[in-house]
């Protein structure tokens, strides 16, 4: 196997985390190049249960676990996930966890500056994690951001932390929220960097090492396409480009190095937080769905809204996100129902279109125009081969194929690891 490169195609938690779990065991490397702990991942590995935010999901594998310089990292959320998982019996050392030198810090001032001003927006909220993810990627991108490196460097922190501040305290105190002091983010700085800096290294050295080295890297996306800051349902998005483009960029590895990029996609559709959603169902069916899925936030414990599966957004995702096949997961929350839908287009004031238009006024008039498939009774629920599928199982799955121009590669039928069908 190639290297490969795992991103989410729907609204984030498609069940990323099991996909890259069953690929860890071919892989020797895994690596983070976006997000922060705004990701959950859920990895059932026999009776025990591991939910990750920030540390590679391989890591619970024994591989390497590679934080690269596209992620945010706030570091107290990363102790303390290192500490969590050691309780379940895992070893996370600076030899199995790379932190890249040059990664942003989330601090507790972005915390503060998400949250003041999700409060501030009242109903247009976006509904972010609250983790302070887009205000420590916008530092990153407005230069002033802390940088794990810095934590080595007193001086540098000292003329750091002033811009930091001043940016930060103008706009808490314009938000009506709580500022900083100086004194207390360099407390809180000189507690952790003893903790964090050990784990820091120059992270593209190393995977360029590796690379020549012939091992294998499995680039592990957080959130998805939809998602994306520039390809998303944009403002209702996250902070970063969550596409495959990005494992390159994000870890400091040429765009040779991707591989073969498999998207991540729910065999109907989910989304936490606000902004559009057009196949939505607001009744009993996608109440259902969302029980029967427990379709619960891993990161916030939010409540998913939940509908059928959107062809036409899927195939959006397929394009701009660079996908080579599909894993299709949670098949098995369809089983028992009568008919099952799928959105394969739109209608936009009384207009057929085939894409989803760009601009929030068009998204949230979009109207979605569903195709119906009779539904399975049997269940689908661990099968391990294609023939153990019901017909009309296998039907959706194909029909899904045609519409989003991608082959489904892997079909995921359970969280367990090994319920998993390869297509191809
Ligand atoms: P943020 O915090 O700035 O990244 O939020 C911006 C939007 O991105 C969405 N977002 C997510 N959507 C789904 N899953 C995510 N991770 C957690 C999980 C979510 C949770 O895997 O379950 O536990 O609630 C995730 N992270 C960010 C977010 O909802 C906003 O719409
Ligand atoms: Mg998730």
């Amino acid at each position: 196997m190639s290297n490969v490169t795992v991103i989410g195609t729907q609204w984030g938690d498609e069940g990323k985390g099991k996909i890259v779990d069953w690929l860890a065991s071919r892989a020797d490397i895994v690596v983070r190049f976006q997000g922060g702990h705004n990701a959950g991942h859920t990895l059932v590995v026999g009776d025990q249960v591991y939910k990750l935010s920030l540390l590679p999901s391989g890591l619970v594998r024994g591989k390497t676990g590679v934080i690269g310089n596209g992620v945010v990292v706030d570091p107290t959320a990363l102790l303390s996930e290192i500490e969590r998982v050691s309780a379940q019996g895992l070893t996370v050392t600076p030899k199995t966890l790379w932190v890249a030198e040059n990664v942003p810090l989330i601090l507790p001032v972005h915390v503060a500056t998400d949250r003041a001003r999700e409060a501030a927006r009242g109903t247009r909220k976006i509904g972010t994690t609250g983790r302070g993810i887009g205000p420590a990627y916008e530092d990153k991108v407005a230069r002033r951001a802390i940088r794990l490196c810095d934590l080595a460097e007193p001086e540098t922190l000292d003329w750091k932390l002033d811009e930091l501040l001043l940016h930060h305290n103008t706009l808490l105190a314009g938000l009506g929220a709580k500022t900083f002091t100086k004194d207390e983010v360099r407390a809180y700085l000189d507690d952790i960097a003893p903790k964090v800096l050990p784990f820091a290294c120059s992270v593209w050295e190393r995977l360029d090492e590796a690379r020549r080295g012939g091992r294998r890297i499995l680039f592990e996306g957080a959130q998805a396409v939809m998602l994306d800051v520039d390809h998303g349902t944009y403002p209702f998005v996250t902070s970063s480009n969550t596409v495959a483009a990005v494992a390159a960029s994000g870890s400091g590895m040429g765009p040779g190095s991707i591989g073969f990029v498999l998207g991540i996609a729910k065999a109907y559709a989910t989304r936490v937080g606000e902004g559009p959603f057009p196949s939505e169902l607001n009744d009993a069916v996608g109440q259902r769905l969302g029980e029967r899925g427990h379709e619960f936030g891993t990161v916030t414990g939010r409540a998913r809204r939940c509908g059928w599966f959107d062809a036409v957004l899927a195939r959006q995702a397929v394009k701009v996100g660079g996908v080579n096949g599909v894993a299709l997961t949670k098949l098995d929350v369809l089983d028992g129902f009568e008919e099952v839908r799928i959105c394969v287009g739109y209608e936009l004031d009384g207009r057929r279109i085939s894409s989803y238009p760009a601009a929030p006024g068009a998204q949230a008039r979009v109207k979605a125009v569903f195709e119906t498939m009779p539904g399975w009774q049997e269940t689908t629920r661990g099968a391990r081969s294609w023939g153990e599928l019901p017909a009309q199982a296998i039907k959706y799955v194909r029909r899904i194929e045609e519409l989003i121009e991608a082959p489904v590669t892997l079909l995921s039928t359970s969280p367990e690891r090994d319920d998993t069908i390869l297509m191809r």
